[in-house]
Order: structure tokens, then C-alpha cells, then sequence
């Protein structure tokens, strides 16, 4: 299907064993720049509030989503669905994928507020079984400094930590409290252009903005095909005991299914919450 390996059996191991993976510049420099240009455009849009998501720091307003570029335009739609990025996660994720949801985060430059907290994706949106993985796209260069997304290896093997407090979902961990060793994080960094997977169970966050433009990250998120959301998902882009029509449509790779598989999965009810905004869950000034 490709002329070299798209992906070796080192780094299946490597994914396996450690709940994230990096592809340095796995989408060309020509499909960045054409999505780069239509943000640009976007913002430019005089109807703009209707996709964004603005936030005030400082009492100055900036953009830190796209919420849904994938019903924006097709550009995005088209991207979730790039060949080599499926085949990854048809491997990744024993065979079938089902898109769940899409967002582009900006994090703009020196904005505290702009920190995303440690958490589980998993905590957000629990299923019959944990086969789902959450890609990013950097579409521009984002190293240290540009507040790249980080990691716990192997936390994807760990149980799930308590989101909540004061007895609401607050889609954040206390590090603390729950004795996690931040210092064994690792930074997702690479070039516009590169691409990271990380397992839903992984612990992931990311720091300060600490450049002068903001840092856009383009993400997705993907199922396993028979994993069927336990609870509340409002994450999810279709709701399939709403429509089941449509939440067969997401399907990338394999076959429409009534039957999940259950696996042996510790959960929690993302439930009760005050928002379904990360943002404005994990308490960011506005
Ligand atoms: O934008 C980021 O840096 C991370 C976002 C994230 O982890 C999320 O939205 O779940």
C-alpha cells in the first residue's frame, strides 16, 4: 500500500508498551500550508464567534479553538481521513476505526490560563473497551517552548485517576493527591507537519506557551469500532442512541455493529459537570 513501512514493528511495540507515539512529518508541508491558510481565513470570517471558542486572559480576548473544524470544511474532513493515518490506527486499534470527534486548539503565547491540566481522555468519554486513540497534528513547528503536548509513558497501563472535585467533573487530576511523578513526562515535539498518537488511558497535559504566536494543534479523535460509549459523550461528534445511522457513517474501517466488546476496563462517570468545554471544565480564567 506504501512504498516503505508506514509503521514498524519497533514502534508498535514502542506504542504498546508506552501509550503514545510520534511520526516526525508524516503530513506534507503542502496539505499544512493549505489548512494554515484557511484558518487564517476563518478568523477572518466575520462570523467567527460561530466556530471559535474565545477566552479572556488579562482582559484581552483570544482564540483557543476551532470547535468541529471537521463540519467547518471539508479541508478538515479530509485531513481526519488521510491514508496513512487511518493505516496507522487500523493497526493500532486491531483493525477497525471509527472517527469520534475533532478540534483545533491554538494556546496562545504566555497565557497561563492557556495550560491544559493533567487528565485521561478516557475520564471524559469511558467505552465497552479502551481501543481509541487520540491523534494530533502540529500544524506548525512545536517544540519545548511552544507548550507541546506531554506525556506519562506507560500511564496508559494505570488505573483511572479522579477527575472530579468538590463532587463535579472537573476533567482535571490533582497530581498531587494522586502521587503522580510529573517529572517522568516526555514532550511530543516535531516539526509542521508531524503527527502524535496517544492512548485514551494516557496521562497527558501541556505547559505554558512560552514563543510569541500561538501553537496550533490540530486533534482527532478515533475508536476501535466495537467500543460503545458507556455514559454520557458529549465529546463525541454523533450520538449513537440518538442516531445510529449516522454514528455508523463515522465508520472509517470496518462493518456497522450492535454487538461491543466488553472489556475488563476500570471506568468513571464523567458526571455531574458544568461544562463540556475542557476549558472551562479544568476552571481557565475567562
Ligand atoms: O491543546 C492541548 O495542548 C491539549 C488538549 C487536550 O489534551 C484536550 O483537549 O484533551
Amino acid at each position: 500500500m506504501f512504498n516503505k513501512e508506514i509503521l514498524s514493528s519497533k514502534e508498535i511495540k514502542f506504542y504498546k508498551n508506552n501509550g503514545y507515539l510520534v511520526k516526525k512529518e508524516l503530513i506534507s508541508k503542502k496539505i499544512i500550508k493549505k489548512i494554515n491558510q484557511k484558518v487564517k481565513n476563518l478568523l477572518n470570517d466575520k462570523n467567527k464567534s460561530k466556530y471559535f471558542e474565545f477566552l479572556k486572559y488579562n482582559n484581552k480576548k483570544y482564540c483557543v479553538r476551532l470547535k468541529n473544524p471537521h463540519e467547518v470544511d471539508q479541508l478538515f474532513s479530509n485531513i481526519l481521513k488521510d491514508k496513512k493515518i487511518i493505516h496507522i490506527l487500523q493497526i493500532l486499534l486491531k483493525g477497525s476505526v471509527r472517527f469520534h470527534h475533532s478540534k483545533l486548539n491554538f494556546k496562545p503565547p504566555a497565557q497561563k490560563g492557556a495550560i491544559i491540566d493533567w487528565h485521561q481522555d478516557w475520564a471524559f468519554y469511558p467505552h465497552t473497551n479502551d481501543d481509541l486513540i487520540t491523534v494530533g497534528i502540529y500544524l506548525e513547528d512545536c517544540f519545548e517552548i511552544n507548550g507541546p503536548l506531554k506525556v506519562i509513558p506507560r500511564s496508559h497501563k494505570s488505573k483511572i485517576y479522579n477527575h472530579h472535585e468538590s463532587n463535579f467533573f472537573v476533567g482535571k487530576i490533582n497530581v498531587k493527591k494522586e502521587k503522580i511523578n510529573i517529572l517522568k513526562a516526555k514532550n511530543l515535539i516535531g516539526p509542521a507537519g508531524s503527527v502524535t498518537f496517544h492512548h485514551v488511558r494516557t496521562l497527558h497535559a501541556s505547559s505554558l506557551n512560552m514563543a510569541e504566536h500561538s501553537r496550533p494543534l490540530l486533534l482527532f479523535g478515533y475508536s476501535s469500532v466495537d467500543a460503545w460509549p458507556i455514559t454520557y459523550d458529549k465529546g463525541s461528534s454523533v450520538d449513537p442512541n440518538i442516531n445510529l445511522k449516522s454514528y455508523d457513517r463515522l465508520i472509517l474501517k470496518g462493518k456497522p455493529l450492535i454487538q461491543p466488546r466488553l472489556e475488563k476496563v476500570p471506568i468513571r462517570i464523567p458526571l455531574p459537570r458544568k461544562s463540556d468545554s475542557i476549558y472551562q471544565l479544568q476552571n481557565k480564567k475567562k
